[in-house]
């Protein structure tokens, strides 16, 4: 697709030989497959033209190659599990990848701190593992959990299934160790609870993408698992059924999660090989979490499904009776990525305040019906905290670069509806550089500056994943 081919400069190349001969101990990888390998995140958008990998298994390994990186005025870019969707990891333009892979490991558990202090490259689920084995959880959560790195959630503040009751990654990070553009290591926060002490420079590092500089630890918070639960799918009537089935569940309901699905996101689960929930088709389908550890819980949950039934706001219902039931209802949600990618889906993530969701949905359905006739699309997403994935899928037989213009297009007019709704561009999986065009509707030009800035405190010669987030 669209792709910005570069011819390393020779300077470059001599400096990557140098540091292949005095620091032998950093891994360096230039073999072709290994450059497109790791150039690449699941976007798949770019083309990868990275100058190198490099795979350090330290800190020290780290600053050094910031300070190799500084020294020459090469681009690093941060590489974790490149699950994300914005291309925040691609490396098109003969950056050297930084990938932290080797840094994969629970470095601390800290029993009083109830603290797991982890290297970067370690996989979410890992750290879930981790968590269990000492009787607490780590409670960010989503589909990627396999692949996905502590880093890259880090780096995009993360949010996924269970923010309606956990919050993002932001809440959840304790402490970071930092590498900066110019091979300090900075200890940003230590693990403090309460720290008024200046500015939190471990919740600017959040969220920033990787261009404030190179975590190399984080220090995670944990905490008790939640009582047990059950999940129940809803097939919904209709979309404006949708919020006022979320605010009968949240009011008689402890809830953990509130998601949605399309009856086309359905269709293309079942075809990936998920289990038919429901005899009849609708239009809408809602799976939720809550505690049900007592029969009092047991039993709201089975009159919330009665009142949306006798209001006319659902047409169905299923109840998970066993774990692997509940997995098998999770599934139809959490599959729908995964059973869309073969489509080469164009994606918008996009969130609104939850008062504003009945609204914004009017306008988002009228302007995408207008816009996207011929195009398959599939909307999904944690409507419980107002946040929409839209995912777009290409006809084979249109070309990549028209597909994606006509796609942009139309994100430039919703862009438009979110700016009058105040809502954001990108609910959880960054700007990267697939929304970079798009970030003015969401913060206002002042806002920008400031980042600007910021990013040139952090970082003057702009080496830090530069091109992601603003140019
Ligand atoms: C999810 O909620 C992920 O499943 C992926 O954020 C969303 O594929 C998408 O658009
Ligand atoms: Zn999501």
């Amino acid at each position: 697709m669209s792709e910005s081919t570069t011819s390393i400069a020779a300077p470059v190349i001599a400096a990557l030989d140098e540091l292949r001969r005095t620091q032998s101990d950093v891994r360096l990888l230039t073999d072709p497959a290994d450059l497109e390998h790791y150039g690449r995140d699941w976007t798949r958008r770019w083309t990868p033209a990275p100058l190198a990998i490099a795979l350090p298994a330290s800190i020290e390994e780290v600053q050094t190659i910031a300070r190799w990186a500084s020294a020459h005025a090469v681009a690093l870019v941060p590489s974790g599990g490149r699950t994300g969707l914005s291309g925040g990891a691609v490396a098109a333009r003969g950056e050297l990848v930084v990938s932290f892979e080797r840094m994969n490991r629970v470095l601390e558990f800290n029993a009083v701190d109830r603290t797991l202090t982890v290297q970067p490259g370690i996989a979410l689920e890992t750290v879930h593992k981790a968590a269990a084995e000492h009787g607490l959880i780590y409670p960010v959560d989503f589909a990627a959990r396999g692949s996905c790195s502590i880093g890259g959630n880090i780096a995009t503040n993360a949010g996924g299934i269970r923010v309606i009751r956990y919050g993002n990654t932001r809440e959840w990070v304790a402490g970071l160790k930092l590498v900066a553009a110019n091979g300090d290591l900075l200890e940003l926060n230590r693990g403090l609870i309460k720290n008024s002490s200046g500015y939190d420079l471990r919740q600017l590092v959040i969220g920033a993408e990787g261009t404030l500089g190179l975590v190399v630890e984080a220090t995670l918070r944990l905490t008790d698992p939640p009582p047990a639960s059950q999940v129940m799918l809803f097939a919904v009537a209709e979309m404006a059924a949708l919020m006022r089935v979320f605010a009968v569940c949240r009011r008689r309901l402890n809830l953990s999660a509130f998601e949605f699905f399309t009856d086309r996101a359905l269709h293309h689960v079942l075809a990936h090989g998920a289990q038919k929930p429901f005899d009849d088709v609708s239009p809408y389908y809602v799976v939720t979490e809550f505690d049900a550890a007592d029969e009092a819980q047991q039993q709201a949950a089975l009159e919330v499904f009665e009142q949306c039934l006798n209001q006319g706001l659902v047409n169905d219902g299923v109840l998970s009776q066993s774990e692997a039931q509940a997995a098998a209802l999770w599934r139809l949600r959490e599959g729908i990525t995964e059973s869309l990618a073969s489509h080469r889906p164009y994606k918008n993530d996009i969130s609104v305040r939850i008062s504003a969701v009945p609204a914004f949905l009017d306008e988002m359905q009228a302007l995408l019906a207008r816009e996207y006739p011929q195009f398959d699309m599939v909307w999904f997403g944690h409507i419980g905290d107002g946040n929409l994935h839209i995912n777009v899928l290409k006809p084979a037989e249109l070309g990549d670069a028209e597909f994606v213009a006509q796609c942009e297009r139309v994100t430039k007019l919703l862009s438009g509806v979110l700016a009058r709704h105040g809502g954001s561009i990108s609910a959880e999986h960054g700007i990267g550089l697939v929304k970079k065009p798009y970030l003015s509707g969401t913060r206002s030009a002042a806002e920008i500056d400031l980042m600007r800035g910021v990013r040139r405190v952090f970082d003057p010669q702009g080496l830090m994943n530069p091109g992601k987030l603003f140019d």
